[in-house]
């Protein structure tokens, strides 16, 4: 049994995380979590208090987490700052969070000898054409766009500097968009299933062309325990499901499962910047971990997100007005 210390486990992918470790594996799990407005303690409830322990405090604060990191076999890093439009109205806490909580932690598991998986995303490669046959590869340089993207490329390279020059044991996966239940409602899919919950109209950025590469969190976690038994240390793994979709044709499938006309969005102010799209070659991870996604079916996986969001009105309700006013007077 393996003891684990789960940073921001209180948000999306990684309550995800926790749910699939405590139904897949006989782990205990302390989730570290600052609970800001993208933590919610109601995405842990249900699972058992013997194996899963939430601690709300700051990954950045150094007296926090080492007592922490000290109990822990392993740490799987996902607290963050984590959306691209919060980053452009004011960057200071990803700075904070993603660079001196991502430092605070490296130097907390050298002290401690404490394996280290550190989650990120495949946006620290920039993007990519509409057109272009390529995908990200493990090789591909780092050309982050955004405020939010600049600071996981920062974190991504302090891992690479504690594994090199301390010894640090530490592996690091980059993943692509994720979709499923327990994302704030500030994201692009669920802001626009409860839109339509709440009979508002989706709203697509720009012409809607661009493109993201969709993979169900549970797949996420899969991938992450895979890199976690049997990952090389140093190593970075891309985590793709082959899901490359429009924006546009994202928000139409929402339309459709929900009995509403094809046509009934809108188009909004583009985001600054706004990268074009994302597409993941996930080879190395399938063909050296053995590693493949379960969600194979987007339609299937977004019918079912469409229903947890249905069915769980009072996880979302309470962030909606706030999320659409603050999006409202951007035009968006
Ligand atoms: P999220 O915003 O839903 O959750 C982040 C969690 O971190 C929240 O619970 C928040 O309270 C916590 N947190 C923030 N600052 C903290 C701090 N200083 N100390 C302790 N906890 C803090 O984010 P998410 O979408 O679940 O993303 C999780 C991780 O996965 C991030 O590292 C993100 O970069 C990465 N990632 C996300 C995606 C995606 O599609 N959402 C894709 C690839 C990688
Ligand atoms: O209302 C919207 N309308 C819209 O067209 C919103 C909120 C978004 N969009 C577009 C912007 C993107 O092209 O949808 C796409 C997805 O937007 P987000 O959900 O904000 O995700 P993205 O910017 O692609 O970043 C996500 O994937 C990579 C996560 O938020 C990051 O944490 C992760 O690193």
């Amino acid at each position: 049994m393996t003891h684990l210390l789960v940073t921001g486990g209180a948000g999306f992918i990684g309550s995800n995380f926790v749910h699939h470790v405590v139904a897949n594996t006989d782990d205990t799990v302390t989730v570290l979590d600052k609970l800001t407005y993208a933590g919610n303690r109601a995405s842990l409830a249900g699972l058992p208090e013997d194996r899963v322990r939430l601690v709300v405090g700051d990954i950045a604060d150094a007296s926090v987490v080492d007592p922490l990191m000290a109990e822990a076999d392993a740490v799987v890093h996902y607290a963050a700052e984590s959306h691209n439009d919060n980053s452009l109205h004011d960057p200071r806490p990803f700075l904070d969070t993603n660079i001196i909580g991502t430092y605070t932690l490296l130097e907390s598991a050298r002290r401690h000898d404490v394996r280290f998986h550190h989650i990120s995303t495949d946006e620290v490669y920039g993007d990519l054409e509409l057109d272009d046959p390529a995908r990200f590869t493990e090789q591909t340089p780092y050309n982050p766009s955004s405020p939010y993207s600049s600071t996981k490329a920062g974190s991504d390279l302090l891992v690479r500097a504690w594994v090199r020059s301390f010894g640090v044991r530490a592996t690091i996966s980059n993943c692509s968009n994720n979709y499923g239940p327990l994302q704030h409602v500030e994201k692009f899919i669920p802001r626009q299933i409860t839109n339509v919950l709440r009979g508002e109209r989706p709203k697509l950025y720009g012409a809607g062309q661009n493109v993201r590469d969709w993979i169900h969190a549970d797949d996420h976690s899969s991938a992450v325990l895979a890199i976690l038994a049997k990952g090389e240390i140093g190593e970075t793994y891309l985590i793709g499901a082959d899901g490359e979709k429009s924006n546009r044709d994202v928000v139409e499938l929402i339309l459709e499962l929900t009995g509403q006309p094809a046509d009934a969005y809108d188009l909004v102010a583009d985001r600054p910047g706004h990268d074009m799209r994302y597409a993941i070659d996930s080879s190395k991870l399938r063909s050296s971990l053995g590693w493949s996604p379960s969600y194979a079916d987007f339609t299937a996986g977004l019918a079912a997100t469409i229903e947890w969001y249905r069915a769980n009105e009072s996880w979302w309700a309470p962030a909606k007005d706030g999320v659409e006013a603050f999006y409202a007077s951007k035009g968006q």
